[in-house]
C-alpha cells in the first residue's frame, strides 16, 4: 500500500468539484485518510511548489493557490502516487485525455483544478506539510483501546 498527497486547488473548489472528484478516487478504489479544506499561507503555497521556485510563472502560480480554500487529501491504494497522476491527467488540460480530472473539467495550465505528488518522496514531504505526522501510516491519532472507556 502507498498513499499519495492530492490537493482541489481553488478553481476547482470554486467550481464545485470536490464531490466529484471525490467520487473517481473512491470509485477507483482508493481510500481516503485525510481531508482537510483550508485555506494555505504564502509561505506553504511556495514551500508546497519549491521546485519551480525558479520558474517565470512561479508568482502567479503562488498567488493562484492562495486564492481562495484548497482541499487537501491524502489518498491510500496500491501505487497510489503513479494511480492517482493517471487519473488527474497531463498537467497542462488542453493535452489531457478526456476521462482524465483534467481532461474533463479544465482547459488551461495555470488553472488546472488538482494537484498530485509526482513520487513518493514528494507525497511524504508533501503530506508532513499539509498534514504533519499524523499521515503517515502506522502512526494512529487516537489509541482505538481508549475507546472502551468512553462512557
Ligand atoms: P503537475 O501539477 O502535473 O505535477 P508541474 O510541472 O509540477 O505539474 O507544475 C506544477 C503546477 O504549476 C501545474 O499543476 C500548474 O498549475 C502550474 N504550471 C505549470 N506550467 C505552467 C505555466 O506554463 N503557466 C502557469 N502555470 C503553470
Amino acid at each position: 500500500m502507498e498513499r499519495t498527497f492530492v490537493m482541489i486547488k481553488p478553481d476547482g473548489v470554486r467550481k464545485g468539484l470536490i464531490g466529484p472528484i471525490l467520487t473517481r478516487f473512491e470509485q477507483k478504489g482508493f481510500k481516503l485518510q485525510e481531508m482537510k479544506l483550508m485555506r494555505i499561507e504564502r509561505d506553504k503555497a511556495e514551500q508546497h511548489y519549491q521546485e519551480h521556485r525558479e520558474k517565470a510563472f512561479f508568482g502567479e502560480l503562488v498567488s493562484f493557490l492562495t486564492s481562495g480554500q484548497v482541499c487537501a487529501m491524502v489518498w491510500e491504494g496500491p501505487n497510489a502516487v503513479a494511480a492517482a497522476r493517471l487519473l488527474i491527467g497531463h498537467t497542462n488540460p488542453a493535452n489531457a485525455a478526456p476521462g482524465t480530472i483534467r481532461g474533463d473539467f479544465a482547459l488551461e495550465v495555470a488553472e488546472n483544478i488538482i494537484h498530485g505528488s509526482d513520487s513518493a518522496e514528494s507525497a511524504d514531504r508533501e503530506m508532513e506539510l499539509f498534514f504533519g505526522t499524523d499521515a503517515k501510516p502506522g502512526i494512529p491519532s487516537f489509541d482505538v483501546d481508549e475507546l472502551d472507556s468512553y462512557p
